[in-house]
């Protein structure tokens, strides 16, 4: 069956028979594991879980840092519901966008050595540039793409598998010499709770990050990332995956997401250091979307999930805090 083509967004996902079996697993490792283990474990099946990665302490740091921002955001003023960033995530899920601003355990761990080694190994770019006599190496940085809660609220339904790095729109062409030079981004989920397949424990498809383009995804084919509150799902962008549908009554599933990306993606100007406000109060529309003020219809250049030309006036009041 050749998927659909709609410009509006379908129906929910059906969801999966309780019944289901997966066929495989996802790997799951402890937080000593080694990271050229880890990477092999990576390159092989495209994600893997590390149990333990965030200590109870650490956990608890998080809860009281954004617990303002959980008791603000109820469902019903999740803005995924009026604005159209995140169009994929169910009205009952609330997000908590920015959240390395708001949390600065959040910061630390992105410092964690292993995301370190991972960024370093998978992300960071190394070449060389020829200039007559001058053979010039040149290291590019990766950079933290989004930075969010995901709180699967009680009665979502499953995201439709997806790979994220179709936020860029990478080709994904048949490997013949698989390697992660072709790896755009990597996303590490931290448990927030236990999670469940009851409650929504992310769907995963191990070995999709190696399918090319003409392959999608189908719900037989997915495991899912069980995992205790603290541990880790980290899996590559282009590897399929998605949500999953909480059905335990009274509960919300919670996972701090971290998504990082190849640094090349980015202006060469930072074009929203260098233009004054003053000037950007009188630029048109179009000047505003060049900028990257104006968010396409990917969830891309986004300031609390809405396009920042909606928010310009409460975004500078925040930043000058
Ligand atoms: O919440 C999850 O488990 C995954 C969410 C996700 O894949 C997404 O929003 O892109
Ligand atoms: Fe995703």
């Amino acid at each position: 069956m050749s998927p659909t083509e709609w410009s509006h967004v379908p129906a929910p996902a059906s969801p999966i028979d309780p019944s289901y079996k997966p066929k495989g697993s996802i790997v799951t490792v402890p937080a000593t594991a080694s990271v050229d283990y880890i990477l092999g474990v990576l390159a092989r099946d495209g994600g893997i879980i590390i149990k333990d990665f965030i200590s109870k302490e650490k956990m608890s740091r998080i809860e009281k840092e954004i617990k303002e921002w959980n008791e603000n955001q109820p469902p019903e003023t999740n803005s995924s519901r009026s604005g159209d960033a995140f169009h994929i995530i169910p009205s009952q899920t609330t997000l908590i966008p920015g959240l390395v601003g708001k949390s600065d355990m959040i910061s630390e761990i992105c410092e964690d050595p292993l995301l370190e080694s991972l960024r370093e190994n998978i992300l960071t770019e190394k070449y060389t540039v020829y200039r007559e006599d001058w053979v010039e190496p040149i290291r590019i940085e990766p950079l933290l793409s989004l930075s969010l809660s995901m709180n699967i609220g009680y009665g979502a339904p499953r995201q439709r598998l997806h790979r994220d790095d179709n936020t860029h729109r990478i080709r994904h062409p048949k490997p013949k010499n698989w390697s992660f030079e072709i790896v755009s981004q990597f996303a590490c989920l931290i448990a927030g709770c236990d999670v469940t397949r009851e409650n929504g424990a992310t769907m995963f498809v191990p070995g999709s990050h190696k399918w090319d383009d003409h392959r999608t995804a189908t719900a037989d084919e997915i495991c899912f990332a069980e995992m205790s509150a603290g541990s880790a799902l980290i899996f590559l962008g282009s590897a399929f995956h998605g949500g999953g549908h909480n059905s335990v009554p009274d509960s919300i599933r919670t996972m701090y997401s971290l998504f990082f990306v190849r640094g090349v993606y980015r202006t060469e100007e930072n074009q929203f250091l260098t233009v004054p406000r003053s000037k950007l109060k009188k630029m048109s529309p179009k000047m505003l979307e060049l900028l990257g003020y104006k968010k396409p219809s990917m969830a891309l250049g986004l300031v609390d999930n809405r396009s920042p030309h909606e928010v310009m006036d409460e975004t500078w009041r925040r930043l000058m805090q």
